[in-house]
């Protein structure tokens, strides 16, 4: 054999493993209350859960067109997704989704959750429901802190009770530089989550709990990958906490919005959108270490994954078919469609 081996070729002795992790996404537009409509953002959709021959999932609605910062107008809509709830929609089919009303809304004005709740996740735990999401408190300003709140059902359909503070908050030690109201002027940036905890995914793991969820750094920077986004995890031994981050946090070094399933005794990641290893899967065998097993030419954006009852019987059972968003044009309308993935057959 060739003694000189090209450092590519040194990197490539393990790439030919894990072929059965790589797959391809194809996307479409769904009918009913999730067919595009103007005026409305419907975005970050939740899991799928399948009960009774029902589907049922969670997702962010607001209604209105997004003005962005800056406008002097401290009620103006700064993002899609501010001023936003969590509403909530079933299917007889997968296809075809009614909007069932809204699931969890604002806080009382003071509240950590008064301006907007938002990119839900669903966790069915022991016949009781947990919705974990993001919380925003006024004023809505480009420094806010961004939390993760939860809400507890005995039914899908709720009612939903709101825990009185937020189940996850970002870190405190990084220090803003100067008064402007810019995330990039800092003193010190802090932790990898010092500016927002965001898109939390409870899964229940190893006699625990585990919410892994992005977070987003004061005075982000950029890697070879572009955004400097990572994700963490917290650790708690009941469904409402409290949640204890690990120390080993970031467990990832890119990604965007979380997506997570269980496999064989560890945990697989979706990871894409920023990042040196956008999109990628990944898997860790202990939840925690997470490795790349396959990386893909392109992903929908913000997964919902349907959530199989047996996702061990193969790699990809937890990614195979879900909800994701498109932004449908600029003004800020989204709206939510059906993915699925696939192992494309090769001539
Ligand atoms: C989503 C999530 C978070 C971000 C925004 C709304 O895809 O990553 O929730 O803040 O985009």
């Amino acid at each position: 054999m060739n003694e000189k081996l090209s450092a590519a070729s040194r990197r490539a002795l393990n790439y030919s493993k894990n072929s059965d992790w790589f797959c391809e996404f194809r996307e479409y537009d769904l009918r009913g209350d999730f067919a595009f409509q103007p005026g409305v953002t419907r975005r970050d959709p939740s899991a799928v859960l399948l009960m009774d021959g029902l589907y049922h999932c969670w997702y962010t609605k607001s209604v209105g067109e997004t003005a962005g910062f800056g406008t002097g107008d401290p009620a103006a809509k700064v993002f899609p997704w501010d001023l936003s709830e969590v509403w909530y929609a079933t299917s007889r089919d997968g296809w075809e989704w009614r909007e069932e009303g809204l699931a969890v809304g604002l806080g009382e004005p003071g509240a950590y959750d008064d301006r907007s709740v938002f990119t839900p996740e669903i966790f069915a735990h022991d016949g009781r429901y947990y919705l974990v999401y993001q919380c925003v408190k006024a004023p809505y300003v480009v420094r806010v802190k961004n939390t993760i709140g939860m809400a507890v059902a005995d039914s899908p359909a709720g009612p939903w009770r709101k825990l009185p503070e937020p189940i996850l908050v970002p870190a405190d030690n990084g220090e803003w530089l100067g008064e402007e109201d810019d995330r990039f002027s800092v003193i010190s940036k802090g932790d990898f989550d010092s500016h927002k905890v965001h898109d939390p995914c409870l899964l229940h793991y190893r006699d625990q709990f585990y919410l892994y969820y992005k977070g987003e750094q004061m005075g982000e920077g950029l890697t070879m990958g572009g955004r400097d986004v990572r994700w963490g995890v917290a650790t708690a031994d009941h469904p409402e906490g409290p949640y204890v981050k690990s120390p080993y946090n970031p467990v990832t070094n890119s990604g965007h919005e979380v997506c997570v399933w269980p496999y064989r005794g560890g945990v697989a990641a979706l990871i894409t959108t920023d990042g040196p290893e956008k999109n990628t899967i990944q898997y860790a065998q202990d939840g925690i270490n997470f490795e790349i097993v396959s990386v893909l030419k392109w992903t929908p954006e913000a997964l919902g994954v349907f959530r199989d009852k047996d996702t061990d019987k193969d790699p990809l059972a937890g990614l195979r078919w879900g909800l994701s968003h498109r932004y449908h044009d600029q003004q800020g309308w989204q709206y939510i469609r059906r993915y699925e993935a696939f192992r494309p057959q090769y001539a």
